[in-house]
């Protein structure tokens, strides 16, 4: 544990005495989702983490703090102050020094949680390598950071927005591993399949938590990427959601939206194109997640 971070009181517990912790992020809350939803989303996702037995530590920078695990005045502020910035790993120095608050996104969880002793972390979806790529260049640092640091990110694979084959490769290239969760079928967030093959695929929380270990006790640095589809009932598949990301993207395109401004844009505009559809489907998938994030972390605490 970090001195420099504050602690909620049961994460600290949690993690003196051994006992599981999932990670989750705030940018999802922040940014991701609209108010209120995004604050019913933060206090579900707590507490679902806690049915299935590990704590929930939601990481923020607050009044420039690193916070791990917050209270339900701090879920607020993170879901309805306009003065929460998006914060990547690049820019967790600043906003330390410079103090305000600041949403983490999957980079920054990903490192804080590192850093806080937390190896397990939920979210929605990864940022991934974006279409158009090989002119602009726009590659999310979540996949830099999956590459250089140890921790389980479970996910629903990449948003379609992006480009996943690109993304594949790129975490390839970067080694990072990518499990299919009971799948080997790249789930692509909103739709449970994209077509793209994953050569590796397990189906239970402890293969998962065996296979970090082995990793990690060889001093492999990298994280692991567990890419669980968004559940059959909700899911909005592929061919349907061809069209409205089409017609997102040629809408950011037109407003000239890009950098750190396009992931939301691109998800608030999905939301008004379904009218709201893809917002169940982010909640639930987002909590598919945390569930099977709470179970990696139990075996994880328990084989520690
Ligand atoms: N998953 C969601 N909603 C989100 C995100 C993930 O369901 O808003 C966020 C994560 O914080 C992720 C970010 O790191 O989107 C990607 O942003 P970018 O493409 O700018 O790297
Ligand atoms: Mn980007």
């Amino acid at each position: 544990m970090k001195n420099s971070f504050k602690y909620s009181g049961d994460v600290q517990k949690a993690l003196s005495e051994g006992k599981p912790v999932l990670a989750l992020e705030s940018t999802i809350i922040a940014h991701g989702m609209p108010y209120p939803e995004n604050l019913e989303f933060a206090r579900e996702a707590e507490e679902l983490a806690r049915h299935h037995g590990a704590v929930p530590a939601t990481i923020a920078i607050l009044n420039g703090e690193v916070c791990i695990g917050l209270n339900d005045d701090q879920l607020k502020l993170l879901a309805s102050d306009k003065n929460v910035k998006k914060v990547a790993t690049r820019e967790i120095g600043v906003t330390l020094a410079m103090g305000g608050h600041g949403a983490t996104t999957v980079s920054s969880t990903m490192r804080l949680a590192h850093q806080g002793g937390i190896k397990v972390f939920a979210t929605g979806g990864i940022g991934g390598v974006h279409r158009g790529a090989e002119k602009d260049l726009d590659i999310s640092a979540d996949l830099i950071e999956l590459s250089r640091t140890p921790v389980i990110v479970v996910s629903a694979g990449a948003k379609a927005i992006l480009d996943l084959p690109k993304t594949l490769e790129y975490l390839e290239t970067m080694s990072v591993p990518v499990i299919g969760y009971g799948t080997n079928d790249f789930p692509a967030f909103y739709s449970s399949r994209s077509g793209l093959e994953l050569h590796q695929s397990m189906d239970n929380p402890d293969d998962i938590a065996r296979a970090f270990v082995a990793q990690f006790d060889l001093g492999i640095d990298s994280g692991m990427l567990i890419a669980n589809p968004a559940p059959a009932e909700i899911e909005i598949p592929l061919d349907e959601m061809s069209v409205i990301i089409d017609r997102a993207l040629k809408d950011a395109a037109r407003g000239g939206i890009i950098g750190k401004e396009l992931t939301p844009y691109l998800l608030g505009r999905i939301v008004e194109l379904t009218e709201g559809r893809s917002l169940v489907t982010n909640r639930a998938l987002a909590l598919n997640n945390v569930k099977i994030g709470a179970k990696i972390a139990v075996s994880l605490a328990e084989r520690a």
